[in-house]
């Protein structure tokens, strides 16, 4: 038997449609089938909804839930003896030298069960699940062998069949270079990165497929081999680009068409032209830039006006950004980037909804999921506002509350 419509009124809703908040006062949303039927001010209400359930929101605000567009929350271990040992003075280097950064993780990851990794990471789910997230994407990137990338992704699928959330997975092979390769990046994207792709595709368990480009990681070319390989199996890309130098990165996402280039600290002008080109989206990764202590912010001002959608995540890793809460990101692309409230929201709404390729969600709008999160607060811009303050009263998953 279908279940009944369900009526929630006496609300504010911050609908995301259009380019700004999409405010409504004195609100009221219908929803039936897991998806928005219907949402206005209350006066114009259809008759329909006068057999729904009625629940009375006692003014609260109402958003589209939050989507985390960018996150490695699987992953073996944790890098908190780096971080003591770089306040206690070890460069990186030295960090490196003896093992560490990411192929400590891959160490880590590598030497976990899926059920081991499975339970560390629905401690970070629940947390994102917490502050009224209802889609993370999480990517693979610390197994870089066939067998450990494909774990990674079986374990990031299982998520979402024992929670209440939507999974995107992203194929990050070409993270970094594992050990077994050294000094082989070519062979490594050729022998492991391409083939392990399309045994994870065959299985069902790849939506993306990014790539880190940088000096430290892989080059243009070498991510255009592996792009070449995604599109060959109709897959969509993505790309960690311009974080700690500019290497044309996002450039090379916008010509195969990427859904988004993520980081972006050092994107120039031809980099913005080709994504405003393609309609890819900026996803901006505060976090990473905390923890580093960065000092070249994204360039917010060229990317708003070339109208590229910005988005913004937690980037959740262990090494370079171990933030877990979406709600500080939000207030950290504010104070450390200068976002606007309301572009913080579309950043953990819809342009998280668009970096994901994922029209069906990121706004309060009929015929799309009614995941909805409902806050204490009065106005928006609370939720970028407050830090480490969650005000969130309850979330709705596919018109589940
Ligand atoms: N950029 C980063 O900052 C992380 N990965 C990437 O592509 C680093 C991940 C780690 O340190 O474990
Ligand atoms: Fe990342």
């Amino acid at each position: 038997m279908a279940a009944k419509p369900a009526l929630y009124f006496n609300c504010r809703a911050a609908t995301l449609k259009g380019s700004g908040y999409g405010l409504i006062d004195d609100a009221a949303l219908l929803v039936e089938g897991g998806r928005v039927a219907w949402v206005g001010p209350r006066a114009g209400l259809p008759h329909t909804a006068s057999g729904a359930t009625r629940h009375d929101l006692d003014g609260r605000l109402v958003t589209p839930a939050l989507i985390d567009c960018h996150t490695h929350l699987v992953h073996g271990g944790n890098r908190a003896g780096e971080f003591e040992a770089r306040l206690l003075g070890a460069t990186y280097a030295e960090i490196a030298r003896a093992g560490g950064g990411i192929l400590a993780t891959v160490a880590a990851t590598r030497a976990a069960s899926e059920a081991e990794l499975l339970a560390a990471a629905l401690r970070r789910v629940d947390a994102l699940i917490s502050e009224g997230v209802a889609t993370i994407e999480i990517k693979s990137g610390y197994g870089l062998s066939r067998e450990s990338e494909l774990k990674m992704l079986r374990v990031a699928r299982q998520i979402a069949a024992v929670r209440p959330v939507t999974v995107r997975t992203s194929y990050l092979a070409a993270h970094a270079v594992p050990p077994e390769f050294a000094g082989r990046a070519d062979a490594y994207i050729d022998e492991v990165c391409i083939p392990a792709l399309g045994a994870a595709e065959a299985e069902g368990l790849v939506d993306a497929v990014d790539g880190f480009c940088e000096g430290i990681a892989f080059s243009p070319a070498q991510i255009a081999r592996l792009f070449s390989a995604a599109r060959g199996l109709d897959l969509p890309v993505k790309l960690h680009a311009e974080q700690l130098s500019n290497l044309g990165g996002a450039a090379l996402a916008a010509r195969h068409g990427a859904l988004s280039a993520d980081h972006l600290e050092w994107l120039d002008d031809a980099g913005i032209a080709a994504m405003a080109a393609a309609g890819t989206v900026a996803v901006l990764l505060p976090g990473a830039f905390y923890t580093l202590r960065e000092t070249k912010v994204p360039p917010v001002a060229a990317l708003r006006a070339a109208g590229v959608p910005i988005a913004l995540a937690t980037d959740l890793n262990p090494g370079t950004s171990p933030l877990n809460s979406l709600l500080l990101a939000m207030n950290m692309a504010c104070t450390l980037f200068r976002l606007t409230p309301q572009e913080a929201l579309a950043g953990t709404t819809r342009n998280a909804a668009a970096a994901l390729g994922l029209p069906d969600r990121g706004q309060i709008a009929p015929g799309l999921r009614a995941d909805l999160a409902v806050w204490s607060v009065n106005h928006p811009a609370e939720l970028s506002y407050q830090i480490g303050f969650n005000p969130l009263h309850a979330r709705i998953f596919g018109g589940q509350p």
